[in-house]
């Protein structure tokens, strides 16, 4: 079993209610069994800023699948809640990003593990802490020494 990481995000629809939909897709998963998932936490926008608040959260799921086939079955998700890819940085109905995939190191032309930006982001490394504290990135650190790093957070925690 592979202990994966993924992050959740959305700022369009009712972006609660597209995380909690991706967690029901989530648990249908074959050969995956959904083990905790953060608080859901508000965010400002990374990337232009006219446009809503987010909606992120990180769950934490045992899988069997290879990160090619995750990778695959998220898309499928995504496209099944009806994401429509608009601009970069933009915009977006769901978004599921595999964070880290045990503690492997991946660069593949379509697939970086970890998460490129993860160093960088509050809304993955504050709710990634919340589920995991303990969490050592590869090649970057733990995650509390990442999150005081940042320079800044705009981030709160929202009622379910
Ligand atoms: N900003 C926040 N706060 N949360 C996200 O999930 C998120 N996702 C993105 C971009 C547009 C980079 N900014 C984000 O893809």
């Amino acid at each position: 079993m592979a202990r994966v990481f993924i992050g959740l995000g959305s700022n369009l629809s009712d972006p609660v209610r597209q995380l909690k939909r991706a967690i029901e897709h989530l648990k249908l998963l074959e050969k995956t069994s959904v083990m905790r998932c953060s608080s859901f936490y508000c965010s400002k926008p990374q990337g232009p800023q006219d446009q809503p608040d987010f909606v992120n959260a990180v769950c934490l799921i045992d899988t069997l699948l290879s990160p090619e086939r995750l990778l695959l079955a998220l898309q499928d998700i995504e496209q099944t809640q009806g994401r429509v890819k608009q601009r970069h940085w933009g915009e977006r109905l769901i978004d599921l990003d595999i964070l880290l995939f045990d503690d492997r190191i991946i660069s593949w032309p379509h697939l970086t593990i970890p998460h490129s930006e993860i160093a960088h982001r509050d809304f993955v490394l504050v709710p990634l802490s919340e589920i995991a504290p303990d969490t050592v990135i590869p090649n970057m650190g733990t995650v509390t020494s990442l999150i005081a790093q940042l320079d800044n957070s705009y981030l709160y925690p929202i009622q379910p």
